[in-house]
């Protein structure tokens, strides 16, 4: 390869063949930059920096211009980081990676310091322009597996698939369909020797990625038009690739607890009373349960921001009512807001008044068809129509609405082939730094639900400054998270489909958008009570638990059918509340290192990847506890649950595992009959878990001690986070527990609680997990040995000063 040498600050020319880029190129000019290179081959020029030592980003212009520098996915301050790196012959080297650019192509290569390909561009067409639009090729080499790419359906791994990213109301959508609600142009590719990388393309257009789909050596990218951008994110593990990927789009904030908890929905609740209902059924059958939702039924005529004044009169009176049995209300407000002109309808006269909607390309008001009829489309690209949006919140806020939902903001239009409004629609954008210009919904259509929810989430904020805002989007792009909770729309109640709704999950969650769920059962078409009730246990584990399905599906609450069925089910739900101290403490650390709630086995234990177990229905919730159906839910047949290590605890006995080791491999397997009332969950080996009493609702405060259970293992250690649930600012309690394990015995040890937040126990629980024998704890007079259960049980004062427990054999 012929190289050129990159002096630190000069610009220089040499000559070069024609490059592959369109125009034929006649000179090479490189410079190098503080932070990474520019170089031209007279038809392009790239432009590539290093904003930390494993995130490349890489900017490439037609001819030399640049487009305008702006992003609604990655802030300023973050786009204009950047750290010195040191010139090499054909590129530069950071702390972590090494750059190189062929001057006659443009093409990329970027190793790790040892020289390991990370990811190489297809040497003979890395880069080629069509009008507008533009394709890069990537390289990947056999072993490379995809993921990410948020709710997308098809293979849970992407290799051998191409999508679209198009935000589309996909009502009904099956595994074939692409493109459904939400674009998050954002892979990880991982399995090849150097370890993952991610590539972020930041372009909102129409875009599509094929992953070794046409051609299995290549993953082809291409946008219709907007900026070549895109971002580079080094591991070498993949929750490296998913930490770096949200310190650059944002780490998504802590919801309420109350967000956390059970919660009830359909299409619709057709009146005040019904909810009352429905609020009383939860509390007698003692279904613990936190919200109740109001579709657009609860409206007057489905106008976003309105009451039904017949079925619900009262909408105050109801928040407080079933507030007082500790349910909270969220509401529906799409962004369609009634064309309703001269009809006392003030979302369309102040947004009228304002000058806040969508135009047609001739600039008259763009009005089409959704729910209220004739409706108009808020600019979310304009800050100020945001903010007057968000303003819109006010009086129901005011009655006691404690969380919002936007939907069909695709935006989805009825009545036109494309479900969508034309790609003529003009915005006019003025927000962060973006120039003041108009553009084309062509640019504008994938973040328009995006810029929905943080109108929403802005605003609530706005109304309550220190109350944590829950909203629930169904369309949005990367960077997503930092407004909204999502869910997966409106999904089939088939069993594929709780396949579907688990790998979707899981890929959002390596998409950098941590809180998602699925309808529970499907919201099309009534579930079988087995799948329903499969369903609800396997929710239990991730992280938005909510029961929704549609106005014309059967009744889908989780007593409809029977008191068998709803035994099981009030099981797994009373188990998410019992373990909400842990599932609490995995949502904060993921508001700090951007780790999803509900992980791929490979997340933590790349190692599962080359088990004998099929992996495509396992998840963990944090880091230690193993949620392991069937990968044919729909099957009563045997089949195997793969753990990484021995020593590994079922969670529902405590007991360890005793499973079966293949030979010379460090897996525990464990042969699994299908059994309905049955979901086998295990335990890290190492894992100290907090977990509280039964509860029928976050509002209420659990009785007796937090609950510490140890699982005593390697690497022994567990976390505590506790705080009021709804503020944004106030006291925390944070706590590390860890253990030991000597000849004798175990030291259990409590480290230094931080900070002031005061919390409801008085008291901690032990339980010591996998012990036989008789057993003594020096300082506590009360220690229970139970042979069956393997456990040793001991209650302890509150611990905030440092402390260790030492127990030891009688
Ligand atoms: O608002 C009604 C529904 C809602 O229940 C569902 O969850 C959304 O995905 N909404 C779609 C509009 C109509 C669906 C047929």
């Amino acid at each position: 390869m012929k190289r050129i040498a990159i002096p630190l600050t000069a610009t220089l020319t040499v000559l070069a063949s024609p490059a592959i880029a369109q125009a034929p190129a006649q000179a090479v000019a490189a410079t190098a930059l503080p932070n990474g290179v520019e170089i031209s081959n007279g038809a392009a020029t790239i432009r590539v920096q290093a904003l930390t030592d494993s995130i490349i980003r890489v900017r490439i212009a037609r001819g030399g211009a640049f487009p305008e520098d702006a992003s609604w996915a990655v802030s300023a301050a973050t786009r204009h980081e950047g750290v010195p790196v040191q010139s090499l012959a054909d590129g530069f080297q950071t702390h972590a990676l090494q750059v190189h650019v062929s001057p006659k192509s443009l093409g990329l290569t970027i190793t790790d310091r040892q020289g390991l390909v990370v990811v190489r561009d297809n040497e003979a067409r890395p880069l080629q322009f069509d009008g507008n639009g533009f394709t890069l090729r990537k390289s990947t080499p056999a072993a490379e597996q995809f993921y990410g790419f948020g709710d997308k359906t098809g293979p849970f791994n992407r290799r051998g698939a191409s999508y679209v990213n198009w935000t589309t109301d996909a009502w009904g959508f099956d595994r074939g369909t692409d493109p459904i609600y939400k674009s998050i142009p954002f892979y990880i590719a991982t399995g090849d020797k150097a370890g993952a990388y991610g590539l972020f393309l930041d372009n909102t257009f129409r875009s599509g990625f094929d992953f070794a789909h046409r051609d299995p050596e290549t993953v082809a990218i291409s946008a219709d038009g907007g900026p070549i951008d895109y971002y580079i994110i080094a591991g070498p593990t993949v929750p490296d690739v998913v930490r770096r990927y949200t310190d650059l789009t944002g780490k998504a904030p802590l919801p309420p607890r109350w967000g956390m908890g059970y919660q009830q929905s359909r299409y619709s609740y057709m009146t005040a009373t019904e909810v009352r209902d429905i609020a009383a059924r939860l509390r007698s059958e003692r279904i613990p349960s936190d919200v109740i939702w109001l579709d657009i039924d609860f409206q007057d005529r489905n106008r976003p921001f309105s009451t039904n004044a017949e079925t619900f009169p009262d909408l105050k009176g109801l928040a407080h009512d079933v507030g007082e049995r500790g349910f909270r209300l969220v509401a529906i407000t799409d962004l369609h807001v009634a064309a309703a002109a001269n009809q006392g309808y003030a979302p369309y006269d102040s947004g009228i008044a304002g000058d806040h909607f969508l135009k047609n390309a001739d600039r008259s008001l763009y009005v089409a068809p959704v729910w209220p009829g004739p409706s108009v489309f808020p600019d979310f690209t304009r800050k100020s129509s945001r903010d007057w949006w968000g303003n819109l919140y006010k009086p129901f806020v005011a009655d006691g609405i404690a969380g919002f939902w936007n939907d069909m903001n695709e935006p989805a239009i009825f009545e036109t082939p494309t479900k969508t409004m034309p790609l003529s629609t003009t915005h006019r954008v003025d927000s962060d730094d973006f120039a003041t210009r108009t553009a084309t919904h062509a640019e504008l259509h994938n973040v328009y639900g995006m810029e929905n929810s943080r109108a929403t989430y802005d605003g609530l904020l706005k109304l309550r400054p220190n109350v944590r805002p829950f909203v629930m989007t169904r369309a949005t792009f990367a960077g997503g998270q930092k407004f909204a909770v999502t869910w997966t729309g409106d999904n089939n109640s088939t069993w594929d489909h709780l396949k579907l709704a688990v790998q979707q999950m899981l890929n959002l969650g390596l998409s950098g958008i941590s809180w998602s769920g699925a309808d529970i059962p499907g919201f099309i078409g009534g579930a079988s009570p087995e799948l329903a009730t499969r369903w609800y246990e396997i929710a239990a584990f991730t992280p938005v638990f909510r029961g929704h399905a549609a106005n014309n599906a059967p009744r889908a609450e989780p007593w409809v059918d029977g008191p068998d069925h709803l035994a099981i089910r009030r099981r797994f739900i009373e188990e998410r509340y019992r373990l909400l101290p842990y599932f609490y403490e995995v949502a904060e650390q993921n508001t700090r290192t951007g780790d999803p709630i509900m992980r791929p086995t490979f997340y933590d234990y790349p190692e599962l990847a080359k088990s004998p177990c099929d992996q495509a229905m396992a998840f963990t919730l944090g880091r230690d506890v193993l949620v392991a159906p069937s990968p044919k839910p729909e099957s009563t047949h045997p089949y195997d649950a793969c753990m990484p290590a021995p020593g590994w605890y079922d969670y529902w006995s405590g007991l360890p595992v005793s499973g079966e080791r293949k030979d010379g491999t460090p897996f525990e397997v464990v042969r699994e009959t299908p059994r309905l009332d049955r979901l086998p969950v295990f335990v890290r080996p190492g894992a100290i878990i907090a977990k509280q009493s039964l509860i029928q609702s976050t509002s209420e405060t659990p009785q007796g001690p937090l609950e510490i259970h140890v699982y005593p293992g390697h690497d022994c250690s567990g976390k505590l986070y506790w705080d009021d649930g709804v503020s944004i600012r106030g006291a925390t309690l944070r706590q590390t527990v860890r253990c030991t394990l000597g000849k004798d015995g175990i030291m259990l040890h409590f480290d230094k609680r931080e900070g002031g937040f005061k919390p409801w126990w008085k008291q901690i629980a032990v339980t010591i997990h996998g012990w036989s024998g008789p057993a003594r704890v020096r300082g506590v007079r009360d220690v229970e040995a139970d042979a069956a259960s393997r456990t040793v049980r001991f209650t302890i004062p509150d611990q905030k000063a440092a402390a260790d427990f030492v127990l030891s054999r009688f």
